[in-house]
């Protein structure tokens, strides 16, 4: 078990190689006494294959191998579009829903495409953001933030990545690019997942912080 001293200063490890989700937690999360740093500071850190068959599983994958390289507390996030025409799917596979090394418009023109047709009212979908929270030991929680709403008919907007051009957010009337960062940021499944991570990630950091001041105690028997 590694003593509470190493994890001083107190910082968290962005366990993603995408800088589009690293600047949405950043701004999300940019109110809360914590250091965030990005792989950018780690290089030679592994990129983690997602094999897993559940957001859940690859989320504490990323977050485990990550914390284990870098001997810090690491936090990951895996997300998906689940469409229900489509039993769910992108799902898991959202990234390579179009083939392995797709582009984002890629998979946007299969959706689309193989949403042809398919009236408004069956056009549900949501997106699934499961965050989670490792230590280099290896224990890890989990938590989620769900947003719901549409596939459009056709890509709108310029703002955001990944599906946010043909996802529709009902109550806005608009999809997530064209609602843009600051809105998407307020309401999205990386927010809600995020806020949930929230408390715990604040009770991390007082524990260790509480075992720090005690620097005569052991280390904490159970973190996280
Ligand atoms: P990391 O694994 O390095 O974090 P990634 O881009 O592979 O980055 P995910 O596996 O979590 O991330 O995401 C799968 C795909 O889901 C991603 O490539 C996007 O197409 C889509 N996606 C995830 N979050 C999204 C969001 O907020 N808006 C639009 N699309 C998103």
């Amino acid at each position: 078990m590694k003593t509470p001293h190493s994890y001083e200063p107190f910082k968290v490890v962005l366990a993603t190689h995408n800088e589009h989700k690293v600047m949405e937690i950043m701004a999300i999360f940019s109110d809360i006494p914590i250091q965030f740093v990005t792989l950018n500071n780690y290089p030679g850190a592994p990129e983690v294959v997602e094999d897993g068959k559940t957001l859940e599983e690859n989320a504490q994958k990323k977050a485990y191998e990550i914390a284990r390289f870098t001997k810090e507390i690491a936090l990951a996030d895996d997300s998906g579009l689940e469409v229900e025409f489509l039993d769910g799917m992108p799902g898991v596979i959202s990234a390579r829903f179009a083939g392995t090394n797709c582009s984002y418009a890629d998979n946007n023109t299969k959706l689309l495409k193989s949403m042809k047709g398919v009236p408004t009212e069956h056009r549900k979908a949501r997106f699934r953001c499961v965050m989670a929270l490792a230590v280099p030991e290896g224990a890890t929680q989990t938590v989620q933030g769900v947003l719901n709403g549409y596939i459009t008919d056709r890509a709108r907007g310029e703002e955001g990545f990944g599906y946010d051009p043909v996802f529709l957010v009902p109550e806005q009337g608009k999809t997530l690019s064209e609602l843009g960062p600051k809105l998407k940021n307020g309401l999205s499944h990386r927010y809600k997942a995020l806020q949930a991570m929230k408390p715990i990630l604040l009770k991390l950091r007082d524990n260790i912080l509480h075992h720090l001041d005690k620097s005569s105690a052991g280390p904490p028997t159970e973190i996280i």
